[in-house]
């Protein structure tokens, strides 16, 4: 893991720690999401070498539409790292974290997955290792990433109660040890949010190090389509794309989802959305606009202690 590769050039360098420093957290906000993603890059570059992504060049920093809030983007590749990428939106009102280590496809180790919206009124926490494959019925992948990690996701569940109902797509996306839930703003939390990010980056960590590269092409393919599948999803139904489009435009919210955040949905295959999740054609073959809407469910956490899915999926699946 502890390959070195050519340094990157001080100007990129350079560029993406103005754009950090730029996010800095405006006075009345409660929590400022910056840390988290320094230290994820400080604890990556302990372990492998990170090249300034060529995003980093068009995606960097940007003001809303109002110029009261700011975007703050990085982006970085390593020597088992497709895309490491991380956006901090800061308004007066909200704090938003998006930040998603994409392995290459030679590897089928999780995709690494935080995802925090803060508002005066509550906050919407994602923090997963999110799985390239069906753990609920590929019993093996799930043995191979989860099992290990199966008593840091139960600390944690005890700690921050389940957020409520998901479609179940987003479950099949999310795993065993997926923190999701929401809370109104204290700063105890937040501590432990902090905690819970740098244990769970920590561990995704070990696993990509360990990560034996896979020459198989057929296997290969599968990994590439199985991330090609989850940034479709993702890519299409994010939930903060009204956000989005609110502060920067239409145009600009768009080449941020499809260029930046999920990066690879227009190059990596050539399945679109309607191939991958059929259930969410409307009978004139139109998408479903309105939102996660199909099969929401899940009102409790569908995995119990050991680790074993007790949830039920909707006839639609
Ligand atoms: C809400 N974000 C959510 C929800 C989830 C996620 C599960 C709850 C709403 C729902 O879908 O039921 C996150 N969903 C995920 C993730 C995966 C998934 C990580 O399937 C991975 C597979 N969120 C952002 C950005 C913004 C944002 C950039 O990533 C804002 C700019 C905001 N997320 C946001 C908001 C909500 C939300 C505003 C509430 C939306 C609502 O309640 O309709």
């Amino acid at each position: 893991c502890l390959q070195r590769a050519l340094l990157p050039p001080l100007t990129a360098i350079a560029t993406s720690t103005r754009a950090l420093r730029r996010s800095n957290c405006i006075p009345s906000c409660s929590v400022s999401y910056q840390k988290f993603v320094e230290f994820a890059l400080d604890e990556t570059k302990r372990h492998t070498h990170l090249i300034p992504s060529p995003l980093q060049e068009k995606f960097s920093f940007m003001n809303s539409k109002d110029v009261k809030g700011s975007f703050s983007m990085l982006s970085f590749e390593a020597a088992k790292i497709r895309l490491l990428r991380s956006l901090i939106i800061q308004t007066e009102t909200m704090q938003v974290l998006d930040f998603t280590v994409f392995p290459k496809a030679e590897y089928d180790v999780p995709i690494f997955c935080a995802n925090f919206f803060t508002s005066a009124k509550t906050n919407i926490i994602v923090l997963d290792l999110n799985p390239v494959h069906d753990i609920i019925n590929q019993y093996e992948y799930k043995e191979k990433y989860f099992k290990s990690l199966i008593p840091l996701g139960l600390k944690y569940a005890e700690l921050f109660p389940w957020g409520g109902k998901l479609t179940s797509e987003s479950i099949k996306f999310f795993s065993p040890i997926v923190i999701w839930t929401k809370f109104t703003s204290n700063p105890q939390k937040y501590d432990i949010l902090y905690s819970a990010f740098r244990e769970y980056y920590k561990v995704w960590l070990e696993l990509i190090c360990k990560a034996v590269k896979e020459t198989d092409e057929s296997q290969i393919f599968h990994n590439l389509e199985a991330q090609h599948r989850y940034l479709t999803w993702r890519a299409e139904k994010d939930p903060g794309r009204g956000v989005l489009k609110k502060l920067i435009g239409d145009t600009l919210a768009k080449d941020m989802l499809r260029s930046f955040l999920f990066n690879g949905v227009d190059e990596l295959g050539s399945k679109t959305f309607n191939d991958y999740f059929p259930q969410y054609c409307c009978q004139e073959g139109n998408l479903n606009k309105k939102g996660n809407i199909i099969g929401k469910s899940f009102e409790n956490r569908p995995w119990n202690a050991r680790g074993e899915f007790i949830g039920s999926f909707s006839w639609i699946d």
